[in-house]
């Protein structure tokens, strides 16, 4: 396993999270100027991690925990206190990285809805990716809509990355077969492969996307295969029922989420990471080809608290 993608500065993640800091953190942060005796402290707490999307569930759990380690290190104040707390957020979400092989073909599936921002995604990806000084290629496997390809190509130009396509309405097992041939022939270290966001049901979705791993699977056992669900943080707990049924019918490696710089809830990542055990493998914060962050648990509980 290698870590790539090199840590950005403290401010691109601040800037990014700006909005989840304003609201969702100047909440928490002002009940740890209470002691925990006040009546308040713990109805605001929950109050304040339900609004920012945590969820019910996840929220109980995390005040369940922080209630054990206060009576475990008999804290009840102040920065201690506040560290408590931190180590509560940490126990929920788990700390990942992309995880990369070298010397052989990684292929990144990138699946979710219509509109969540997988294309742009794609696009991110491939500029940070050719930056470290990999080989990237794109699989134009969106074949659904002709502006999806075109879209596709745009994001492929601006990153530089030459990008494998058909017509529109051509079979996305065809174009992945070709994309697979290419990148081999290439010695390519990482393909990208688009999916379609709509379809004519979910059923069919899940099935085109299960289409495309087998014909993976058939083709080269040898790749390094992640299949990355990419969700909208703005859509709150909408963002963790597509999670959860794309984790019933498809095996998800991770999550990426985007627009977290357009929305105050960002707690959604406490709750996706720890209710489905899917790591948040990225963050999008922004429309801009160097808008993508790893996700770094502590980075994140930092910036809020
Ligand atoms: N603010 C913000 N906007 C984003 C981010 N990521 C994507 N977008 C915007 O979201 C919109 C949809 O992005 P696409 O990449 O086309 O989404 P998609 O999932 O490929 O959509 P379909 O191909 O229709 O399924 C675009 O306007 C993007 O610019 C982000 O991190 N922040
Ligand atoms: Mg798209």
């Amino acid at each position: 396993m290698a870590f790539l993608f090199k840590s950005k500065s403290k401010s691109e993640i601040e800037r990014g999270l700006h909005r989840t800091k304003e609201s969702f953190g100047e909440k928490i942060r002002s009940i740890f100027t209470k002691k925990i005796n006040d009546p308040d402290f713990f109805d605001e707490m929950e109050e304040t991690l339900i609004m920012a999307d945590v969820g019910v569930e996840t929220t109980l759990e995390i005040i369940e925990h922080f209630k054990a380690y206060i009576k475990d290190k008999n804290i009840k104040d102040g920065e201690g206190l506040k560290n408590l707390f931190k180590q509560s957020l940490q126990d929920m979400i788990p700390q990942v990285t992309f995880d990369y092989k070298e010397n052989q073909l990684n292929v990144l599936f990138i699946v979710g809805v219509n509109g969540v921002g997988k294309t742009t995604t794609i696009g991110k990806l491939s500029h940070t990716l050719k930056n470290e000084g990999k080989k990237v290629m794109l699989a134009a496997c969106d074949t659904f809509r002709a502006a999806a390809i075109d879209q596709l190509s745009v994001w492929a130009d601006r990153a530089e990355v030459p990008i494998i396509k058909q017509q529109m309405g051509s079979d996305p097992g065809a174009v992945l077969h070709d994309a697979i041939d290419s990148a081999i022939s290439k010695q390519i270290d990482i393909l990208i492969v688009d999916t379609a966001g709509r379809f004519h049901n979910k059923a069919n979705l899940m099935a085109e996307i299960e289409k495309l791993n087998r014909i993976l699977n058939k083709k080269i056992e040898s790749a390094h295969k992640e299949t990355l669900l990419v969700l909208d943080a703005c859509t709150g707990q909408n963002a963790y029922v597509q999670a959860e049924s794309f984790h019933q019918s498809v095996q998800l490696d991770g999550i990426i989420l985007t627009k977290l710089d357009s929305t105050a809830k960002g707690g959604i990542v406490i709750h996706i990471a720890h209710q489905l055990k899917l790591p948040v493998k990225f963050v999008g914060i922004g429309e801009r080809i160097t808008d993508l962050l790893p996700f770094n648990r502590d980075e994140y509980i930092d910036s809020i608290l």
